[in-house]
């Protein structure tokens, strides 16, 4: 059994405060499940493929899984990274481990070694839950990489089928099952599991959410997104990301009732079909997901009359492209712009089509407090762009193992690197950043992480990632490369890709070049570079050498 060596995560006055004001209560993780079931145990609580579960059939799932893991060895306190794709088994999977009082790490199909290893370095995971093979990807050769490299590392489970040489999350042998092992009852304020950052300085940052924090957020989303027993949401984004899961996702949906429908497949055509097929009341995309839906909308012959609500978030949404959904859609918009950190802004279904078009929403709380700052700290005037700064009853004070304690005031305000302006109603207007990450299409990419690989090729004396705007997925990333014998492209691919960086990281176009454009300390000038990067392009469109 593990002690949480981690302080509290937040201070007593604060803890009293969003106690008293309702905010958190005795719910935790543990009693998620079962408490949904008591309420809603018949109805269906997810469907995946052929495979359809009432909560009753969920909730027995996972009390086997539970016990498996149990018989693992795996238990109270224990942080279990869960590397899974949109199915069942991701549910069964977490909810075992909320019944054992054991920490989901949460991490994403697209992660590869780099991320895995600092995941299981920082939390010194006992499990690593991951599926065999997924689009294409070999997970069990991913876990074998990563136990190559890190000593005494945890023990693999495989959902699903060939396991190999690793423990499958199904016993053969489940005819002599024993009994359920107990649900634990953890502190509603201590850690119920760790979510993951995009990252702004290297690997994603982990992310301590508790249970109180983090299921006030859900309730509140479900209650401001209007979910019931009706609610029929079809899961397309990854479902272990923080918008997926919470805003109000997967575990919103549940909290009320409803149904969630998991799918891997975004094109147009599957996703069309299953709103239609399954009369799904409401579905979430990033930006460059909602404008394919948006375009080829025309060409696919489905009925989206069930369809009341497409949330789009994760990165700026262009108004031009907002003001499309209703009419080619023919459901209401909801932006979203949160993070895994906290702060959660919803546009609300009774605000006016500007506002809904135009604006990224406003925050869930009452207590979500909002500062907006010059580069010196000093509030900006009403409805001016600064930086967003905040605090409040979901929002973390620091991040696991107090990684980038930078990233909080002596106050306990998270600063998030948004640049936001905000109207007299309160919603905010995202302008940009002023952290150095790019963002692909809601996939967040660091700069310098991606440099640092970069660096390290021989033949490579310098890097640095840039953003380039593109009209698709928002932002592309463009590498600079300095060096006097420039290896090929494909080489440098090949490379970044046995370091084991993932795929949405590797960058999309390369430009060489001797020098940088330096600032006046010396430092490399990243707003120089994009100058140069942009006359590049024009330069590219006049002789038609744009890449494909
Ligand atoms: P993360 O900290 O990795 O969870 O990423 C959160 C970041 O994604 C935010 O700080 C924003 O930079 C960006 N983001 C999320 N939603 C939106 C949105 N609707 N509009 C603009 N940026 C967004
Ligand atoms: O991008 C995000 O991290 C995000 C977007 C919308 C998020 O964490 C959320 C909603 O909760």
């Amino acid at each position: 059994m593990h002690h949480d060596d981690d302080p509290a995560l937040y201070p007593t006055e604060f803890v009293r405060r969003y106690r008293d004001a309702g905010y958190w209560t005795d719910d935790t993780f543990a009693d998620f499940l079962v408490s949904v079931t008591d309420r809603h145990g018949d109805r269906e609580a997810v469907v995946c493929g052929g495979t359809r579960m009432t909560y009753r059939e969920l909730l027995a799932a996972t009390e086997s899984t539970a016990r498996r893991f149990a018989q693992l060895g795996i238990g109270y306190g224990d942080f279990v990274i869960v590397q899974l794709p949109n199915t069942p088994d991701f549910l069964r999977t977490v909810f075992a481990l909320f019944h054992l009082g054991a920490r989901p790490v949460f991490s994403l199909p697209a992660h590869r070694r780099v991320e895995l290893t600092h995941f299981i370095r920082e939390t010194r995971a006992v499990a690593l839950v991951t599926t065999g093979r997924h689009q294409g990807f070999d997970h069990r050769q991913l876990a074998r990489d990563v136990l190559a490299e890190i000593s005494d590392g945890p023990m693999v489970i495989i959902a699903g089928a060939e396991p190999e040489e690793f423990v499958p999350l199904d016993a053969a042998d489940h005819q002599e099952p024993g009994p359920v092992p107990p649900r634990a009852h953890p502190v509603p304020e201590e850690l119920a599991f760790l979510q993951m950052s995009g990252g702004s300085t290297g690997v994603p940052k982990l992310i301590p959410r508790s249970h109180a924090d983090y299921l006030y957020s859900v309730r509140e989303s479900a209650r401001i997104c209007g979910l019931g027993p009706d609610t029929r949401m079809l899961v397309v984004l990854p479902v272990s990301h923080n918008f997926t899961m919470s805003s109000p996702g997967v575990l919103g949906a549940l909290w009320a009732g409803g149904t969630v429908v998991l799918t891997g497949d975004p094109t147009p055509s599957s996703v069309f079909r299953l709103i239609d097929a399954e009369h799904i009341t409401i579905t979430a995309a990033v930006p460059p997901l909602a404008m394919t839906w948006l375009t080829l909308r025309p060409r696919i012959d489905a009925s989206l009359r069930t369809l009341e609500v497409l949330q789009v978030g994760g990165a700026k949404f262009p108004p031009e492209a907002a003001a499309r959904v209703t009419p080619v859609l023919g459901c209401r918009l909801q932006q979203v712009f949160g993070m895994a950190e906290g702060l959660v802004n919803y546009t609300r279904p009774e605000d006016p089509e500007d506002i809904v078009t135009g604006t990224q929403g406003r925050p869930i709380s009452p207590d979500d407090e909002i500062l907006i700052l010059d580069d010196e700290g000093r509030k900006v005037p009403e409805g001016e762009p600064g930086h967003l700064l905040t605090r409040g009853p979901y929002t973390i004070r620091r991040y696991h193992h107090d990684a980038d304690p930078g990233a909080f005031t002596d106050d306990g305000f998270y600063r998030t690197g948004d640049i936001v302006r905000r109207l007299p109603t309160g919603h905010l207007i995202v302008e940009g950043r002023d952290k150095d990450h790019i963002n692909r299409g809601g996939e967040k990419i660091s700069a310098e992480e991606v440099e640092n690989h970069l660096i390290a090729h021989p033949d490579i004396t310098d890097a640095a990632l840039v953003a380039v705007p593109d009209e698709y997925l928002g932002e592309r990333s463009c590498a600079w490369i300095i060096s006097t014998n420039p290896p090929p492209v494909s080489e440098i691919r090949e490379f970044l890709i046995r370091r084991g960086l993932a795929g949405y990281k590797l960058p999309d176009r390369y430009e060489f070049d001797t020098g940088f454009p330096l600032t006046g300390v010396g430092k490399i000038s990243r707003k120089a570079l994009r100058r140069r990067l942009a006359d590049t392009l024009n330069q590219d469109h006049t002789t038609g050498e744009t890449e494909p």
